[in-house]
């Protein structure tokens, strides 16, 4: 993963973020919140993150969703594009009105399934109104990243030596 993530960034990356997340089911007739809502990530303009499914997950259950074509140079990257510590979250309901159904990709999939994205495009997640939805999340960002935008999420306990050098740079 930090091969694929490095050879997409274009540079060494260091992982910034790991989690397993448990999306609680909701009724159907509430808000979305947060990171349901549509939004572009704060912590750079590329980043790379990857969600492995640890259920299958279905249309119900929250699926990632995607507007294909919304990262940095693609054909929707004016569309409130992103700005550091930028107002990321267009009001609900805006983006539709601006984007195509057809650009908007929803990664419903097997257990196992990993998608990697490039979340500084607008993505949204996590709203299971049936069953609950459980994940793994890794971030990959740059260095400058992590120096200024965004925090670890956790402390590396073994031991660097044993890592090759790509690696130890990533968790250091
Ligand atoms: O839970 C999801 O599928 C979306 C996650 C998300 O928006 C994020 O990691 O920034």
């Amino acid at each position: 993963m930090l091969d694929v993530a490095n050879a997409y960034l274009r540079m060494w990356s260091k992982l910034e973020y790991i989690d397993v997340w448990y999306s609680v089911p909701q009724p159907k007739e509430a808000s979305r919140v947060s990171s349901q809502l549509w939004h572009r990530d704060y912590n750079d303009k590329h980043l790379l993150k990857a969600f492995l499914y640890l259920v299958d997950v279905d249309e119900e259950m929250g699926p990632f969703q995607y507007v294909a074509g919304s990262h940095p140079g693609g054909p929707y990257k004016d569309a409130w594009p992103w700005k550091p510590l930028g107002q990321n979250y267009p009001t609900e309901g805006e983006l539709e009105k601006r984007i195509p159904e057809s650009a908007i990709q929803t990664f419903v999939g097997p257990r196992a399934s990993l998608v990697f994205c490039n979340t500084s495009g607008f993505h949204r997640g996590g709203f299971s109104t049936t069953a609950p939805r459980v994940l793994a999340t890794a971030t990959y960002a740059s260095p400058a990243s992590l120096a200024s935008l965004t925090e670890r999420s956790y402390d590396f306990s073994g031991s660097l030596d044993e890592l090759d050098t790509v690696t130890r740079f990533a968790v250091s």
